[in-house]
Parts: C-alpha cells; structure tokens; sequence
C-alpha cells in the first residue's frame, strides 16, 4: 500500500491529492492513507500534508531522489527500501548501525561519503555527486563460509549492468574490482556479522565511478570512470536500476541452488585475469603465478611457478599484475 500511495503522489507532480481521493482510488480508509503517509515521511520521502487540500510530495534537492528510485524499481525485495543521503561517513557503516532493524534487501545510498572505506582500512575516495556510493543489507540464511560468494554476485551484476547501458567492455579483476582498459572503476566491500558459522546479515558495500572527470595524483594511475570511458553520461538512477534488477536475479537463484553454478560461465568469460601472469599479496607475501580459472565456488585457480594448483577462496587477498595494477 505504501509503494501505491507513493505512485499516486509522485504522479500528481506538484499538485496536492486528497486523502479522500486517495482512499478512493486506492480501496482503503483515510486512516489507512494516513498511516501510510506517516510511515513514508519517517521512512524519508518529504510529504507536505495541507489541511483541506490534502498530501503532495515536495522533490528532495538531492540528486538521487528516494522517492523516484522507490517508484522506479522493479525488484521484489532487493531495493525495495532504499534510504538516500546527502552526506555519510560510509554507507556500510550506517548499513551496519541499522541492518539488524532494517528489512532484508534494504539499500542505503549517499551523495557523498566522507570515510568511504576499502578493505582492511583502506581509504575509498567518494566525492559529492560522481558515483554511486550505496549498500545493501542481506540477511541470508548461509554459513559465514559462503559471503564471499556475494561479491560475485555483486561485481557481475556490476559488470553486465555497465555492460548494457555504457557499451563499455567492463571486466571483473577478481575478487572485488571492476575494470575498464585496466583501470579500476568499482570497488565492492561485502562485510558480516554473526556467531560461530551462523551470520545476522552481510552489507554487501558497491563504489562505482561514473561522472569523475579527474582523479588524484596517486589514483590516476589506477582508477578510472564511466564518463572518461564511454565519454556519455550515463544516468545514475538506470544504472542503479539495473544493477538492482541483476543482483536480485542472481541472488536468488544462488539462494535456491546453493550454487554461484548459474553465474560461473560468466564470471569466467568476464574475468580479467584468467589466462594472465599476477602477484598474490597476502600480508607481506607475493607468490608469483598463472591465473587459470574461476572455479565453480566462484574461487580464484592460480597455478604457482613451480607448477603447483592453488585454489583462493578468501578477499583477503589482492592482485597484482607484474606491470602494475592490471
Ligand atoms: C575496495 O577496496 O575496492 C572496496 C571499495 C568499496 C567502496 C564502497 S562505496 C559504498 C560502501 N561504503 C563504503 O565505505 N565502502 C563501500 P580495496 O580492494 O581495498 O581497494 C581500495 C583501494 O582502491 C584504495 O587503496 C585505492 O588505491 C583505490 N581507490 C580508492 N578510491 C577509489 C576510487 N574512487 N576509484 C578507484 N579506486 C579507488
């Protein structure tokens, strides 16, 4: 009913609509459309209620608006409740803060992250209004064991989803890049919390570059983004959309197989480093190697210089390639 009184109120644009009209329209009491409209404001969305004209819904000066992304979306679950900010330490860590209240599949997005976060504390720079900077919140019922697994998940759907709306040959550098012509475009953290092989929830935590015109000094030489490599802008709230859409996809069906099985093949023909000579660094080591696969856990095959197999399984690991990042 919330979602349906959204609709109504975001296809009225600027005029109000009364809660009358509304009831009517929609089949339930007045005080139903006002417990709603109760719940919506708490939940973000900006309602004006004016007394004998009724409800209308005031645009948010944010770019990315809640309400238009919660009316757009075409997901069961996934992004079904997507909570957008101005400004955030890091949206993982807010995901973190409100996850055990918060619904399964809950999205929450910032304009701007001012400790946006890599992995083992490393800095991700999240700059006002150039790139999607979001979490969401899963609360599957999979050992600890299997989280990993939803970076998969998350960088293939990053992955086609870029593919099909920038035109852009994006690859996956496992476990938890996305690259365009070598360079890094998107960044996934997937974080959990939970108790001796049963988990609460796991934040899956996506950055994607997509109107950065110039990076840094010392990122330039790895980082890149959309608009520097399709030279289009692409809008952020469709590749939100269809990130959304392809993310649910996957899920589920890993949910119900138990299986990455489904997304192997395509990880596989996606990957950038299948086939390529790479540094494993774990901690202060590097082991020179051969990647020759992504197995069917979605693990990394490498084969060592002294011919030995190893499978990685952990993101604790990074990858270097002998000339630099990739
Ligand atoms: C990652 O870590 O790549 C995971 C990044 C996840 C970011 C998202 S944004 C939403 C959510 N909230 C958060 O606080 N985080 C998540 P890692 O593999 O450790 O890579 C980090 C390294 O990437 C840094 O040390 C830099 O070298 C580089 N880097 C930092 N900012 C970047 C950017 N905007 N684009 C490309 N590379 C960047």
């Amino acid at each position: 009913m919330k979602k349906q009184i959204l609709k109504e109120l975001y296809k009225a644009k600027d005029e109000y609509i009364s809660g009358g009209r509304l009831s009517t329209k929609l089949g339930v009491s007045r005080n139903a459309i006002w417990k709603n409209i109760v719940n919506l404001k708490k939940e973000g969305h900006i309602i004006e209620s004016a007394r004998n004209r009724g409800y209308r819904l005031l645009s948010s000066d944010l770019e990315i608006s809640q309400t238009d992304l919660q009316v757009s979306i075409g997901t069961k679950k996934i992004g079904k409740k997507i909570l957008c900010f101005d400004e955030i330490d890091s949206t993982n860590n807010y995901a973190k803060k409100i996850a055990c209240k918060e619904e399964h599949g809950t999205v929450i997005i910032a304009e701007r992250q001012t400790a946006g976060r890599g992995r083992r504390g490393r800095e991700w720079v999240s700059p006002r209004n150039e790139g999607l900077w979001m979490s969401i919140i899963l609360k599957p019922a999979i050992p600890s064991s299997e989280a990993s697994k939803l970076t998969q998940i998350a960088a293939l759907s990053v992955c086609n989803a870029i593919r099909e709306l920038c035109k852009c040959e994006a690859l996956i550098k496992w476990p938890n890049d996305i690259v365009i012509n070598g360079k890094k475009i998107c960044g996934i953290l997937t974080e959990m919390t939970g108790e001796l092989g049963e988990m609460s929830f796991i934040i899956v935590g996506i950055g994607i570059n997509i109107k950065t015109r110039e990076f840094t000094e010392d990122l330039s030489a790895i980082a890149t983004s959309i608009l520097i490599e399709s030279k289009t802008e692409v809008s952020r709230k469709e590749l939100f959309l269809k990130i959304m859409e392809k993310f649910e996809k996957y899920y589920e069906s890993f949910i119900e197989n138990v299986s990455l099985e489904s997304i192997v093949p395509e990880l596989r023909k996606y990957s950038a480093l299948v086939g390529k000579e790479i540094i494993v660094v774990r901690g202060n080591k590097e082991i020179y190697a051969r990647a020759k696969d992504i197995t069917s856990e979605g693990e990394l095959l490498i084969e060592t210089s002294d011919g030995g197999k190893k499978v990685l399984n952990s993101g604790e690991v990074s990858i270097r390639r002998k000339s630099g990042y990739l």
